[in-house]
């Protein structure tokens, strides 16, 4: 009954993305504070938490703020590390409304305003992995395809730069490939709503197998991890960490983006940053 949302659920999910979209804004006006503080990023997870708990319930889930290389900790919830100039900060966070409804939205900023050619260049592409899902997810297919679709990117573009000790091609073999995966270490989707990993316990058939329906809620988040010690990689890309991550609503045809109203597309990010220093 939970896999697919009612009027009433859809109501709550909305408010908690606009609440959660309240408190992204006031994390990237407040990213002076931030960056002066030397545990800023214990600063962006208070300024969030203000916001959480003054317009909704509170956080749905504890807030990721990872600022560097700790972006490339899967869930950085520690959150005790400086903020400095020329990062990117990956911040996890959501809020959840009086009934419980939470939102589940990550954005990845560069702190000074302005994203350098390899932390755009990676930027870019874990939202062209992000479109790709978006354009494959809706009604009739599985809640697999989606993943598979972002996946498929994430093992072109890794291999193009190099990183792969195979083709994409082989990369993308189900029985001998996966070598992309070092670099993105998690699903792409779950379902949203009471609970921020909605229905985990629902069957495989349901869920990871289930047919996508018009009322579900799921999140699309792919990523790109270049750990700052791997040296499988160029050192320009070694501790970038970028996530992208917003809330889903599968239509009778499609998706629609409930997360649509915050920036997205790095030149969006840049103007959200510059915008919020004026
Ligand atoms: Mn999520």
């Amino acid at each position: 009954m939970r896999l697919v949302k009612d009027e009433y659920e859809l109501a709550q999910l909305r408010l908690a993305v606009q609440v959660t979209a309240r408190g992204f804004d006031d994390i990237v006006r407040e990213l002076p504070a931030v960056l002066a503080h030397p545990r800023g990023e214990r600063v962006v997870e208070g300024v969030f938490h203000l916001r959480a708990r003054s317009d909704g319930n509170g956080e749905g889930y504890d807030t990721i703020a990872a600022s560097g290389p700790h972006a490339c900790y899967l869930h950085w919830t520690r959150n005790d590390g400086a903020v400095a100039d020329g990062d990117l900060i990956l911040i996890d966070a959501g809020a959840e409304v009086d009934s419980l409804y939470t939102a589940d939205i990550t954005r990845t900023i560069p702190v000074s305003g302005t994203f350098t050619d390899v932390q755009r260049t990676v930027y870019e592409t874990v939202r062209e992995a992000a479109d790709a899902a978006f354009a494959a997810a809706k009604p009739g297919v599985t809640f697999r395809t989606v993943h598979e679709t972002a996946l498929a990117v994430i093992a072109r573009r890794t291999a193009e730069w190099g990183l792969l000790p195979v083709t994409a091609d082989e990369a993308l073999d189900a029985d001998t490939g996966g070598q992309h995966r070092r670099y993105m270490v998690h699903g792409t989707s779950h379902h949203l709503g009471l609970d921020v990993h909605d229905c985990a316990q629902a069957r495989r058939e349901m869920y990871y197998d289930g047919i996508l329906e018009p009322g579900m809620v799921f999140t699309i988040e792919p990523g790109l991890y270049f750990q700052i010690d791997d040296e499988t990689v160029p050192a320009e890309y070694r501790g970038i960490g970028v996530r992208i991550e917003d809330d889903v609503l599968v239509t009778a045809d499609g998706v629609e983006n409930l997360s649509a109203a915050l920036p997205r597309t790095a030149d969006e990010i840049e103007a959200w940053v510059a915008q919020a220093r004026r």
